[in-house]
């Protein structure tokens, strides 16, 4: 029996500067989601969007954690639905939305996978806090608030801090990070396979690595799929592109051996933002590669 797949759209816009990802939730579902995944067998379950503040009804009252309050409420109503779906043994598809609902996801994850691997595909760490962060923007703090550095309210969704371990956490695809970002996550000792890594070992043995640190001693894989780590040809729509990314075949190639492990049990697609893309080829290739993700290209 294939589990059933519950779909969460954060229409989330408020982790960064630029208006449009809200759109994201819009975009991945116009792009057929739901009846790609179907057409593998499995039962699909949209669970609608999770409410969002606007932006322009908000004022910004701390300019190194920008939108905080609501980012919070935000992060802890997804990890309740999160929670919930979990519970009924479901396999949730976050659909945001900027990076900063990565917080709420793996927060409502960890009720019930207490000792979560996590894989984060990015071109960026996501690794910063208020003290490292040149923007403020939360988007670019997800990742080291969920292994419990940064700001209390952040870290302590559902009253507690560090919902993954450092040692089961793999950045994959990364080549754009700050530099005290970098220190820290030395500091840490956060796994990261830059592209360099991937140029030189090749997508596969990375990828064999990756599922290695987040799925040996753990209760699951969840995959945090940060759309700009795909190179900007095939993800163009995507709030800050950097150049040499991930390709479409190397993408497709980590989905499929994610798939592969058995040992995957949820996903983010982040940082969609259909203003910014030509027609809506961003997120056409984020349901490609969920579709890898949930076995399609795979005999
Ligand atoms: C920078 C910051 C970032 C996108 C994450 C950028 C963060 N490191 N940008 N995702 N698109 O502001 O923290
Ligand atoms: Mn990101
Ligand atoms: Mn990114
Ligand atoms: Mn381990």
């Amino acid at each position: 029996m294939k589990k059933t797949i519950s779909v969460i759209g954060v229409p989330m816009d408020l982790g960064q500067g630029r208006r449009g990802v809200d759109m994201g939730p819009s975009a991945i579902r116009y792009a057929g989601l739901k009846e790609r995944i179907q057409r593998l067998g499995y039962t699909v379950k949209d669970q609608g969007n999770i409410n969002v503040p606007t932006a322009e009804a908000h004022d910004i009252d701390n300019d190194s954690l920008k939108y905080l309050p609501e980012v919070v409420q935000v992060s802890q109503d997804l990890s309740h639905k999160v929670a919930e779906v979990i519970a009924k043994d479901h396999f949730p598809i976050i659909l945001g939305g900027d990076h900063s609902i990565a917080i709420g996801s793996i927060a409502g994850l960890a009720t019930h996978h207490k000792n979560l691997g996590v894989i984060w595909f990015d071109a960026h760490a996501d690794f910063n806090t208020s003290e490292t962060s040149p923007s403020g923007n939360i988007h670019g703090m997800p990742l080291s608030c969920t292994v419990g550095i940064g700001h209390e309210d952040l870290t302590h969704i559902n009253g507690y801090a560090k919902k993954v371990k450092n040692e089961h956490v793999v950045i994959v695809g990364a080549r754009s990070v700050d530099p005290e970002e970098r220190e820290l996550l030395k500091q840490h000792g956060i796994t990261c396979f830059t592209m360099h890594e991937i140029d030189k070992m090749g997508i596969a043995k990375v990828m064999e690595e990756a599922i290695r640190i987040a799925g040996e001693g753990t209760d699951g894989i969840h995959l945090s799929l940060d759309l700009d780590s795909i190179d900007p040809d095939m993800c163009p729509g995507v709030g800050t592109p950097v150049l040499g990314g991930v390709t479409y075949r190397e993408g497709h190639l980590a989905m499929e051996m994610l798939y592969q492990s058995g040992k995957v049990v949820s996903c983010d697609l982040v940082e969609v933002n259909p203003i910014l893309d030509e027609g809506n080829k961003t997120a056409r290739t984020a349901v490609d590669l969920v579709c890898s993700l949930l076995g399609e290209s795979v005999m």
